[in-house]
């Protein structure tokens, strides 16, 4: 058995004396390749045998790259701002910022302890001032180009964390962390206008390699949905509302119209006798999320106004409700309902016992509601035509009477940008006493975190920031003013840190723009698929923003992207602490070495699906890495002699290892290489090339097992790490035999089968093996012997 402990710190020690892995950004001679795993978050309960997963794939690909001859960026970082570190901080009276650096020191020593190649020169810590001072530049941006605005809005309100949750923070109606309850509530709040992306959002899908299940979460999180907008009289009243509608076709078929509890609306033309039950039932909605709301199953709820619409088709009067499974934040925030053609309608008319009428043909709506195409009835001028045909024909009426156009909506709304927390990035605004708003100059970036004893929030949801007088209040050429308090949610920092990783040290720029120009985008990005739609659409949307500024060359950030699956307890479920099925990396690497914990995690099956932790599993690959390691060590002759037992193997085995790293399918690359090592057993002689070819990709998956074999097999001084990457010979995987034509002096004399790819030596042997060949050079002096590969032997006698 060899002695990981002692030869992992080895290598690890000379990786890191002689910066084998340091890059050189400016160096250009040779292609790039950008290969970036999702930075942790930096928790208290260190690394997870998760992370090593994706670090673990994204680490053979920049080795194989490296050998490949491509100057490689592979850095590594530190999401460290953010709410569990402000969390832990306030449950156990330490300072988040003590805490955060005792857990980065703590993650880097673990990462370390698993042999990536990554180029510590290039870490960033997004909590690192010299960071965020590059993100408070990009809010400043933003800001200038119109796109952070400050807006009084109704928010997700966590009254146990304190913390206002952006849509994406909130799941089933509770905090996304800590699962603890979530309502809503006006707050006065920064907002970053993602919806004016929305189009390039979603367009652009087209432009990257990413998974479809991705994208296609990403086009429904953006939902465009085409349709019109429709203008609705209220009887008695000279206001008039709009509904939004894909479905305007139907309007012969309203009924009756919904405005959600909160349309601003509501209490103007709410009649006295309804005005209790309207605001009990305003009251109640107002602890639901939006999915709760919007659940097809829950019973549908709602109150009359007393209020009444006029259709504007055919002027007749229908009741406005208001309703809960109508969202304010969506479309107009108010319906036409057609309860013959739509379900939620149909079972709140059924409810409220309102009028239902058809007006496509098909369906039996005493049952149900029909969803489905049918021709057009009980519509006057619409009746007989198609879906779209009614459609066209319903915008142009709407458009020539002024009642209504067509309209697209997006189901994104504009990003909430502002936490009132303290460990985050503080918003670089000053609120002058003039009213007036402005940024920070840019000269005076990084503005830091005051160093706060007192960062608990208040229960008023104020930022702690506002404890902090020599921080807060600021004059400006005589004028006074007070800092923003608020602070930016952890996405920011997270938003643009694969930007920084290529010229970290930059403090003139957020990155040279030839490095920028040369390295963007990433060509591959490795994380979880939990992050569809929160990371992953939040650094589009920066990265869009800056490239329509000239300051980025490229208008997506990740050209190919890839989610590794989750590595599951041994029991199938989820690892976590309540379950005490976590397995900790450093007590494997400490029993089985990181090699071997690398090996399997790759070995435990493909890349992108949910596994098991094995134990079993584990010993196993260890295993396996002793057998290579006494192949190569002596339990066979390693042979400067090829005696072509392995030819077609090696050939194989490189052809399938390269191939199958390219496509991240790492479990049969390993399979592959297994196949190689027993054949290698069986043959008991290892051509030295095969050995060192086969090192050579083992290095890759296993880095300091493999450096300990090169190095003994070839006495090299230098890291395998730059070695070139073994290539394959094609004609030696061929399986067919080939006919062989043999000549002598021009004329041909015989012919035999033989193995494809065989080389010239044996083919010269064969041919001269031939009777009828023999015949015809006895007695002569052979000159020259020529081949043809694959085809001819011309011998020339005399
Ligand atoms: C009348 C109608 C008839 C509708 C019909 C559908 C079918 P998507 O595709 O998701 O955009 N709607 C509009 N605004 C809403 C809001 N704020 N809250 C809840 N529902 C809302 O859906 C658009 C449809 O959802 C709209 O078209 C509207 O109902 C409803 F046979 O209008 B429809």
């Amino acid at each position: 058995m060899y002695d990981h402990k002692t030869i992992e710190k080895k290598w690890q020690k000379v990786w890191e004396d002689n910066k084998t892995f340091k890059t050189d950004t400016a160096d250009f001679s040779k292609p790039k390749y950008y290969v970036l795993d999702m930075f942790p978050y930096p928790s208290g309960n260190g690394l997870h045998v998760g992370h090593p997963e994706g670090y673990t794939a994204t680490d053979i690909i920049a080795r194989k790259k490296r050998m490949e001859g491509f100057n490689v960026l592979h850095p590594m970082g530190f999401d460290s701002f953010g709410l569990p570190a402000e969390q832990f901080a306030i449950q156990t009276g330490h300072h988040p910022s003590i805490f955060t650096q005792q857990n980065i020191d703590h993650f880097r020593d673990q990462i370390k302890s698993l042999g990536f190649s990554y180029d510590w020169d290039r870490e960033i810590a997004t909590s690192d001032p010299s960071y965020y001072k590059w993100t408070q530049w990009i809010f400043i941006q933003l800001y200038n180009a119109g796109l952070a605005y400050v807006d009084e809005i109704p928010v997700n309100w966590c009254p146990e964390l304190k913390a206002v949750l952006a849509n994406e923070e909130v799941i089933d109606g509770k905090s996304e962390r800590g699962g603890y309850p979530v309502i809503r509530k006006p707050m006065r709040q920064w907002v970053l206008k993602i919806t004016d992306y929305a189009e390039q959002l979603l367009n652009d899908l087209e432009l990257v390699d990413w998974p479809e299940s991705t994208k296609e979460m990403q086009r429904n999180w953006i939902g465009k949905s085409k349709g019109a907008n429709v203008v609705f009289k209220i009887d008695g009243h000279d206001k008039e509302f709009t509904v939004f509608t894909t479905r305007c076709d139907t309007l012969f078929g309203a009924t009756y119209c919904v405005m959600a509890p909160e349309h601003p609306f509501v209490s103007d033309i709410t009649t006295p006798k309804q005005k209790e039950a309207v605001e009990a039932y305003q009251k109640e909605c107002q602890s639901k999320s939006d999915l709760e709301r919007t659940d097809l199953n829950k019973d549908k709820t709602g109150v009359f106004t007393g209020a009444y619409a006029i259709n504007p088709v055919n002027g007749k009067k229908i009741p406005i409700y208001i309703s809960d499974y109508v969202l304010a934040s969506y479309g107009t925030g108010a319906i036409m309902a057609v309860p013959a053609h739509d379900t939620r309608d149909y079972e709140f008319a059924k409810e409220f016992g309102l009028p239902i009428i058809p007006v496509l043909e098909g369906g039996d709506i005493e049952k149900e509601a029909f969803t489905e195409d049918g021709v057009h009835i009980n519509s006057e001028w619409l009746n007989g035509l198609g879906k779209q045909e009614a459609i066209d024909k319903m915008i142009e009426w709407l458009e020539e009477k002024g009642v209504g156009e067509a309209k697209t909506t997006y189901k994104l709304r504009d990003w909430l940008f502002s936490r009132q927390r303290y460990w985050g990035e503080p918003i670089p605004i000053i609120h002058m006493e003039d009213g007036t708003m402005r940024t920070v100059d840019v000269e005076e970036l990084p503005l830091e975190l005051p160093a706060t004893e007192n960062f608990k929030p208040a229960d008023t949801g104020e930022s702690p920031l506002a404890n902090c007088p020599d921080f807060l209040h600021v004059e400006i050429d005589g004028v006074k003013g007070v800092r923003e308090t608020n602070t930016m949610p952890q996405w920011a920092g997270s938003c643009w840190y694969y930007l920084r990783y290529i010229d970290p040290h930059n403090d003139k720029a957020i990155g040279d723009p030839e490095l920028l120009k040369h390295w963007l985008p990433v060509d591959l990005y490795v994380g979880g698929a939990e992050h569809a739609v929160l990371h992953l659409l939040y650094s589009r949307f920066w990265h869009k923003v800056l490239y329509d500024q000239g300051i980025l060359p490229t208008p997506e950030p990740f050209q190919k992207l890839f989610h590794q699956g989750m590595i599951l307890g041994s029991n199938g479920e989820k690892m976590s602490k309540s379950r005490g099925n976590v397995v900790n990396p450093d007590e494997i690497v400490e029993s089985h070495g990181a090699d071997a914990l690398r090996v399997y995690e790759m070995f435990m099956g493909p890349l992108e699906a949910g596994l098991p932790w094995s134990t079993t599993g584990l010993d196993g690959t260890r295993k396996w890495l002793d057998r290579v390691d006494r192949l190569i060590h002596g339990a066979v002759e390693i042979s400067d002699v090829n005696d072509h037992s392995l030819d077609k193997v090696y050939n194989q085995t490189v052809k399938k290892v390269s191939h199958d790293i390219d496509t991240l399918n790492f479990n049969t690359a390993i399979s592959q290489m297994m196949i190689f090592v027993n054949e290698a057993y069986k043959s008991k002689k290892l051509y030295r090339p095969y050995a060192e070819g086969f090192v050579k990709m083992f290095s890759a998956f296993a880095p300091h097992l493999g450096e300990e074999l090169w190095q003994y097999l070839t006495d090299s001084k230098e890291s395998i790490a730059y070695e070139p990457w073994p290539t394959y010979d094609e004609n030696a995987l061929k399986e067919e035999n080939v006919t062989i034509v043999v000549q002598v002096n021009g004329k041909v004399r015989g012919k035999f089968e033989t193995k494809q790819g065989s080389d010239d030596e044996s083919l010269k042997e064969q041919a001269l093996g031939l009777d009828s060949v023999k015949r015809h050079i006895e007695g002569k002096e052979i000159k020259k012997i020529i081949v043809v590969k694959g085809k001819v032997v011309n011998i020339v006698a005399k």
